[in-house]
């Protein structure tokens, strides 16, 4: 293991006084991921079943977008793989039970869209990968409501149809906009619908947004290394915007039960191995050239930061986006070698998101980074 930097000590010095040694046990598994363990984590993995499939359409959206005619954003050919939603840890091999991680995928679907007057990737004429969690947020529907559908509505007295308006702003808005279309036949509230519409389906059709969805954390290191190694070509013109939430342990194929697991046996125990971290072999070996941009969720303010610049400094990431897990629609502390920025949402506006803002500052960092490579 190579010897920590005298940041890191000072770090670990002060995880230690003030969290207790589970604090820097956590810090020093921060080291270079040892090549065996990656190994033995992915031959120990089931193989994806729609490898080939996936392989085959990230060809495609790598074509399309590398070639100066297919490149349909008409910009520079720039593309970020943004990972959105948890991943989770099977139990059992025919599973009917799992560990999960929290992820809604709001961050990474509204990081995606094309919205006039916002600043998100594919407005920013990136091309995105988007590999997600089956049933997370989506793009151009992020702001729809946890609540059922129906429960967005009313019948009033007269049996005419009303929308819920103090739910969700922007979904009601548009719902409104629908209902108004229909029942009221408003001509240009119908073209604004029509053109989310329109964007969402063409962004798809011309090749610039990819959607890979995941479930477990098996499938989705096999799909983000695939991603990686067809991402190449863009050297530093890739990004990857890592807002997954990822799990640290899991349950190794060849230790995991085949079926259900019976309660009959009574209490359960289970020992978890650690998830090797892939990030430094992101990093290292799949995408060296790429732009790397990590999360980090804490849920105690007091540390956020020291692990924040701990995996700047472990994984060489070039930005690392610190958030709490209660305020983090607010505002997220972005950290580079450079600064700390505190991003926030703009609270003055309504339905303003802070990923705005944020996806602002990180194609501004990220043209600094590219221009580097022209010099
Ligand atoms: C994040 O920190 C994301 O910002 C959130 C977004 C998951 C909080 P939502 O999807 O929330 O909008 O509901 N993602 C990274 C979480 C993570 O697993 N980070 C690892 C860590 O903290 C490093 S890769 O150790």
């Amino acid at each position: 293991m190579p010897p920590n930097s005298p940041y890191t000590e000072i770090l670990l010095n002060y995880l230690s006084s003030s969290f207790g040694m589970d604090a820097v046990d956590d810090a020093n598994q921060l080291q270079e991921t040892p090549k065996n363990e990656v190994m033995s984590f992915f031959e120990s993995t089931p193989l994806l079943e729609d490898a080939a499939e996936i392989e085959k359409s990230l060809k495609e959206f790598v074509d399309r977008n590398t070639s100066s005619s297919g490149n349909l954003n008409g910009k520079t050919n720039r593309v970020v793989c943004i990972t959105s939603g948890g991943t989770t840890v099977p139990l059992e091999k025919q599973c009917v039970r799992y560990i999960d991680n929290f992820s809604s995928g709001h961050r990474g679907a509204t990081s995606t869209e094309y919205i006039p007057n916002t600043i998100y990737f594919l407005k920013a004429g990136y091309s995105v990968v988007f590999l997600y969690r089956r049933g997370s947020c989506q793009p151009f529907c992020s702001t729809l409501p946890d609540d059922p559908l129906l429960e967005c509505f009313s019948v009033a007295d007269d049996s005419s149809i009303e929308v819920d308006l103090l739910s969700n702003s922007r979904f009601s808005n548009l719902m409104s906009i629908f209902l108004l279309h229909y029942f009221l036949v408003d001509a240009l509230h119908a073209e604004t619908v029509k053109r989310a519409i329109t964007e969402s389906l063409t962004a798809v059709a011309e090749g610039i947004l990819l959607k890979l969805p995941f479930t477990t954390i098996f499938e989705y290191l096999q799909i983000l290394q695939l991603i990686s190694v067809s991402l190449r070509d863009f050297g530093p013109s890739a990004i990857f915007f890592l807002a997954a939430a990822v799990s640290d342990f899991y349950v190794p194929w060849k230790n995991m039960a085949l079926h259900k697991i019976q309660s009959a046996s009574g209490p359960l125990d289970i020992r978890l191995a650690q998830v090797p971290k892939m990030l430094s072999v992101l990093r290292n070996e799949w995408a060296p050239m790429a732009f790397h941009i990590s999360f980090k969720l804490e849920t105690d303010t007091d540390i956020l930061l020291a692990k924040a610049n701990m995996a700047l400094e472990k994984y060489k990431m070039h930005m690392v986006i610190a958030n709490e897990l209660s305020t983090r629609k607010e505002e997220v502390i972005v950290v580079t070698e450079q600064e700390k920025v505190t991003v926030r949402r703009d609270s003055t506006r309504a339905g303003a998101e802070v990923e705005s803002p944020l996806v602002e500052l990180v194609v501004d960092r990220h043209s600094t980074y590219i221009k580097k490579f022209d010099a």
